[in-house]
């Protein structure tokens, strides 16, 4: 039900066949292998074509159902200024959801083909939205964690090969990296507070942590798309490498913050040069990516409610722009 619904509809991509297409591909892996950008203009592969579509509209579409977790904090954020941030970052989110839906529509399907695909439940977004967010310690940890690993995941696609994916990332590297110091500042402001302050806080990282650890998805001997995708330079760093860097600079900030990261296994290793941790329970990670995660249902009602909700404003929207196209015209 969950699964990328444009592979199931278009069915399996054609190989290269004749010489000409061959050479045609050949020819696309050397732009590709000598760091020139792809635009939407360009002749590309099919396949190429379809991992792009298949990435970026799930990215997009984890940005936009990213603001829900968050939204039920809005009227409960415990100071104005905390409230006015709080918007402020899930203002943001909406933002980063728009660039992506655009850069994804260069490559063909339109916005409201994927929007569709979202609420029939056809398209993935990422797995660490399906969580509930229980107390105010839940969105510090959100900025904190979630923010700090769709950083790290980011931060090299800016440099991905397809020009409008790689240039939507730049600002929004930007504004994750201001989500992610909001987060843990919240969580700063906890563990320095009361016992019960603390407590919060420690809770919030307890569930947090091994979610977050799987935004960064399957482990690389597991990884369907990885090889391809690193081939193409869409990827430019393996999933476990990625989440390794993400364990090696997160568990100071928690050493930092006093609190402690649910790992027993977790420690350094000097051979090695970074940190050791424990087995991720891969089991969990499909149950919440097959549609089976605590809040899965739940997150897609609301968008669809939303969704519907929002409908008279797309309307009165496209009536407004018929008008003024008719004023030039006449
Ligand atoms: N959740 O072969 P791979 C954010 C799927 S943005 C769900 O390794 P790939 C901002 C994967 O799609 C967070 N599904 O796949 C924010 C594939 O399924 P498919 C989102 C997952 O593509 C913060 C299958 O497993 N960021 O947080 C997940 O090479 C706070 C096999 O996996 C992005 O989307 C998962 N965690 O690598 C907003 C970044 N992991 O399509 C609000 C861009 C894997 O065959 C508040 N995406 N799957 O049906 C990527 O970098 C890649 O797509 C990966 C997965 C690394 C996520």
């Amino acid at each position: 039900m969950y699964t990328q619904g444009l592979d199931g509809q278009i069915g399996p991509v054609r190989e290269a066949e004749t010489a000409e297409e061959k050479a045609r591909e050949a020819a696309f892996q050397a732009k590709i292998d000598a760091e020139i950008r792809i635009e939407p203009s360009d002749w590309m592969p099919e396949g190429y074509r379809r991992t792009l579509i298949r990435q970026i509209s799930q990215h997009a579409h984890s940005e936009i159902v990213g603001m829900l977790p968050e939204g039920n904090w809005v009227t409960r954020a415990p100071t104005l200024r905390r409230k006015a941030i709080l918007l402020a970052k899930i203002q943001d989110e909406a933002g980063h959801g728009l660039y992506l839906y655009s850069a994804c529509e260069t490559l063909g399907p339109t916005r409201a083909e994927l929007v569709e695909q979202l609420l029939a439940g056809r398209a993935k977004y990422s797995s660490i939205f399906n969580y509930p967010t229980l107390t105010w310690a839940d969105i510090g940890a959100i900025g904190w964690l979630v923010d700090g690993a769709a950083i790290m995941n980011q931060v090299p696609l800016q440099r991905c090969s397809y020009g409008p994916y790689a240039r939507a990332m730049v600002r929004i590297c930007k504004e994750e990296s201001f989500h992610q110091r909001q987060g843990y500042e919240i969580m700063m402001a906890l563990a320095n507070g009361t016992a019960e302050q603390r407590r919060m806080a420690q809770d919030a990282l307890d569930r947090w942590w091994w979610p977050a650890l799987m935004m960064f998805g399957p482990p690389d001997k597991d990884s369907v798309h990885s090889a391809q995708s690193m081939k193409w330079k869409i990827k430019r760093v393996s999933n476990d490498e990625l989440r390794q860097r993400f364990v090696d600079v997160t568990v100071p900030q928690a050493e930092r913050l006093g609190l402690t990261i649910p790992d027993p296994h977790l420690r350094w290793n000097s051979e090695r040069g970074h940190y050791d941790f424990g087995e991720i329970d891969w089991e969990e990670f499909h149950r919440v990516i097959a549609g089976n995660g605590p809040c899965n249902r739940e997150r897609l009602e609301q968008r669809r409610r939303a969704h519907a909700e929002g409908a008279w404003v797309r309307e009165a929207a496209a009536a407004y722009a018929e008008k003024r196209a008719r004023r030039r015209a006449a």
